[in-house]
């Protein structure tokens, strides 16, 4: 007997989600959803996600392995799939629902809208150094446009934690950047101690961001979740963005609240099941 499993993808980040609602034992191991993650080898996709029985309170847990077998603590596309799994495997597609789920960055709550869009509560997101963590800056400052050597250039860096790193940097033109060279000298710099996601960003207007993005432990993807919540966080701190602000990226638009009552960050975008299969 195979495993079973249901493709998704949030604006073409693309993720193996496995019904691990009967235990809390991931039925793929790392090594495993390093194969099935391969394009050419196995299925196809940017991590595999395991919906599991929820801890303290919560509906559910979610796991997730990069497709080079890390563990992040937290997922942004991968939330909203998760949440459209578990409204399909509990036949609610169709009805507005929300859940409690459990994961590494603490708790977040998806909410399936009726035209099929999800919106994410995300929390709130870590500023200190420390909580990045990045050794930019003492630990309990705040690291907004500090210089970084990079491939013989200085960047200026703004850090946000969404649960997971993030390390954003606003340039003039992003399709000028170099991503596949120097996103993994970013995500591997020592200043980084648990790597880093890497973020390029075009101010379009101050409510319209053009992001690219290189994901630790899954280089170039189509779109990130967390990445585009803490772009927006970067563009409030470093005074380059609205509040709420669509972020394009190459998959298509998040909308993005950096919320100024609770100071947490929603995100809304959409999440597809693509097919489902044994392996
Ligand atoms: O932090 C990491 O190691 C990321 N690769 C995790 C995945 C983030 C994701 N792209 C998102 O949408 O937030 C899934």
């Amino acid at each position: 007997m195979g495993i079973e499993f249901t493709k998704y993808h949030g604006l073409g980040n693309d993720f193996i989600l496995i019904d691990n609602r009967s235990s809390s034992e991931p039925k793929v191991t790392p090594e495993q959803a390093v194969k099935f993650c391969d394009r050419h080898f196995g299925i196809g996709a940017d991590g595999v996600i395991f919906a599991m029985p929820g801890q303290d309170g919560t509906d559910y847990t979610m796991r997730i392995f990069n497709s080079d077998g890390s563990e992040p603590e937290m997922c942004g596309n991968g939330i909203r799939c998760l949440g459209k799994f578990l409204a399909d495997l509990e036949g609610k597609s169709t009805q507005e629902t929300q859940y409690r789920i459990h994961t590494l960055a603490g708790v977040m709550t998806p909410h399936i809208k009726p035209d099929g869009k999800v919106t994410v509560d995300m929390g709130m997101p870590g500023l200190l150094a420390e909580e990045i963590p990045t050794t930019l800056g003492a630990p309990n400052e705040k690291v907004i446009a500090q210089p970084l050597e990079v491939a013989d250039a200085t960047w200026l860096v703004t850090c946000v934690s969404m649960g997971n790193p993030h390390c954003i940097t606003f340039v003039e033109d992003v399709a000028a950047i170099p991503l596949e060279k120097i996103g993994p000298q970013f995500e591997h710099h020592p200043v980084f101690p648990k790597r880093t996601n890497t973020e390029f960003i075009q101010v379009v207007r101050p409510d319209y961001l053009k992001m690219r993005v290189w994901e630790r432990g899954a280089g170039i993807t189509l779109a990130c979740g967390t990445g585009a919540c803490a772009t927006v966080v970067a563009g409030v701190l470093t005074g380059k963005s609205d509040r709420i602000a669509t972020v394009e990226l190459p998959g298509g638009c998040l909308e993005i609240e950096w919320s100024e009552i609770d100071q947490r960050v929603y995100m809304t975008g959409p999440a597809e099941r693509v097919f489902a299969g044994q392996i």
